[in-house]
């Protein structure tokens, strides 16, 4: 059988501690049999460097492009982050659309399509990650790579009136038919893509997940993406993870935690989510000093407006809050805009009597299934998720809340604290079975298996 060839935008560089689920599961996929993680190598230069970079460690070859300063602003920064993110996130109020960042993207794309060619022999599995490399299945097609070619969006398919927007749309939607298997997170992805498809480009459906279109048969399906939930239920109760609880054990004292940990992206839900916080403080005066809000929140993006203008207002939020309901011995909000290790951040799952996973929109959200698989068996915090995660799909044991419903999220907070210890066993064990079977080897494995009944037989 072939080589697995992964292409992502960003690659688990050699060397790095490979933290995070997704990085862990595609470097195992690919060690497994040998194979190429091909990527940007997170250099920007100033000006094009020719070829590429090989690593090889272990069994993996790393293959390493560059990005220029005009490609990092125009691919990354501009097209991919401030058109596709927002659209792909129902955001189209905060997309900017411009035809030189689009030729940008679309020239990153045939220069990695390029590179990867190069690299490709007979039987190689590609299996391309996620918005930054909607068109390179086109562009190995255009430079005559017949064999299968698999892709997975990490991030919500929106419905077609939302996709639409994009005044590219129809290039893209092109490019998208160049894959033999396109993966989804939820069956609602999957759904919102083939009706784009039926309405946008003739496409024909079929069974089993088939479209017939632009002259190819093409698969759709949905791969609930997971974690490693043994490894996160190791980190809670690792020596890093106990310390860290029993830090802001000693500064909250007996107070209930409630915990969210989220890069700090506007389709996480955060403004919302101190305001309900603000809100469970307004309406239930016997909760003041007696529980604490701690938001972790790493900035991200921080060269796209729509991501500055976001950390200004989670700043006066988390302000006024305090400001309004603080008191000598308490601070109701503790909001961190930094980063900590996979370790800490488990350790405090685990200490969190509740776990707020509030997004407006997102894929699937992995932070749910971590804080799931990091509690107490014996005495288990419970999980607020949003019902527009892709995660909630199949966690309906969660307390569902709609992100933008202040009220009903801060009373789902107030319904959390106060829940009976054989109710938060019995959701919690619902919810647990189901991080543990769609975990993410299963992911990575039902893949590459359907990937390998479509499209090609032969590379
Ligand atoms: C995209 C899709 C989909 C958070 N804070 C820290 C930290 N994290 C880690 C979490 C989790 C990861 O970052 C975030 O994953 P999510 O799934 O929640 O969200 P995105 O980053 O938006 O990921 C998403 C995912 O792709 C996979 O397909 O689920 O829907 O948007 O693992 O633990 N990690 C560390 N320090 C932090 O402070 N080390």
């Amino acid at each position: 059988m072939g080589r697995l060839i992964v292409a992502s935008n960003r690659t688990a560089t050699p060397g790095e501690e490979r933290a995070g689920g997704l990085a862990v599961a595609l470097w195992d996929a690919l060690s497994e049999r040998g194979g190429v993680w091909f990527g940007w190598s997170g250099e920007i230069v100033q000006r094009e460097t020719k070829g590429v970079r090989l690593v090889v460690e272990e069994d993996v070859e790393f293959i390493l492009a560059d990005l220029t300063e005009a490609e990092h602003e125009g691919y990354y920064l501009g097209y991919a982050n401030r058109a596709l993110w927002p659209v792909f996130h129902y955001r189209i109020d905060l997309a900017r659309f411009s035809d030189e960042e689009f030729d940008c993207y679309a020239a990153v794309n045939r220069r990695f399509g390029r590179l990867l060619c190069q690299t490709l022999r007979r039987g190689d599995r590609v299996w391309v990650h996620d918005y930054h490399f909607l068109l390179l299945g086109q562009e190995l097609r255009a430079h005559g790579w017949q064999g299968r070619i698999g892709f997975f969006l990490h991030i919500p398919f929106p419905p077609p009136e939302v996709f639409a927007a994009l005044p590219q749309h129809q290039r893209l939607g092109r490019g998208m038919a160049d894959f033999d298997l396109l993966g989804f997170q939820t069956q609602r992805d999957v759904d919102n893509f083939r009706r784009y498809m039926i309405q946008h480009h003739e496409a024909e459906p079929g069974e089993d997940g088939l479209l017939r279109v632009h002259g190819r048969m093409i698969r759709t399906e949905a791969f609930p993406i997971g974690i490693d939930a043994a490894e996160f239920r190791r980190l809670a109760d690792s020596e890093e993870g106990r310390s860290a609880a029993a830090r802001v054990s000693r500064i909250i004292g007996d107070r209930a935690l409630v915990l969210g940990a989220d890069r700090m992206d506007y389709s996480k839900g955060l403004p919302q989510r101190m305001q309900a916080f603000g809100r469970l403080l307004d309406e239930h005066v016997e909760l003041r000093g007696r529980v604490n809000f701690l938001q972790i929140a790493p900035p991200s993006r921080e060269g796209v407006g729509a991501y500055r203008d976001l950390r200004e207002e989670l700043d006066r939020l988390a302000g006024r809050v305090n400001a309004d309901y603080s008191d000598l011995d308490w601070t109701p909000i503790r909001y961190l805009a930094r980063g900590y290790p996979r370790g800490v951040l488990a350790g405090l799952y685990r200490l969190a009597r509740v776990g707020l996973v509030t997004p407006l929109h997102d894929g699937m959200n992995l932070v749910a299934k971590e804080y799931v698989a990091a509690q107490d068996p014996e005495d288990p915090g419970v999980l607020v998720l949003s019902e527009f995660a892709g995660a909630a799909e199949r966690m309906q044991a969660a307390l569902l809340v709609n992100p933008h419903d202040i009220g009903a999220v801060a009373e789902a907070i107030r319904w959390a604290l106060d829940m009976p210890r054989e109710e938060r066993i019995e959701r919690w064990r619902t919810l647990e079975a189901e991080v543990r079977e769609h975990d993410v080897t299963r992911w990575r494995r039902d893949f590459l298996t359907a990937l390998e009944q479509s499209g090609p037989a032969e590379g």
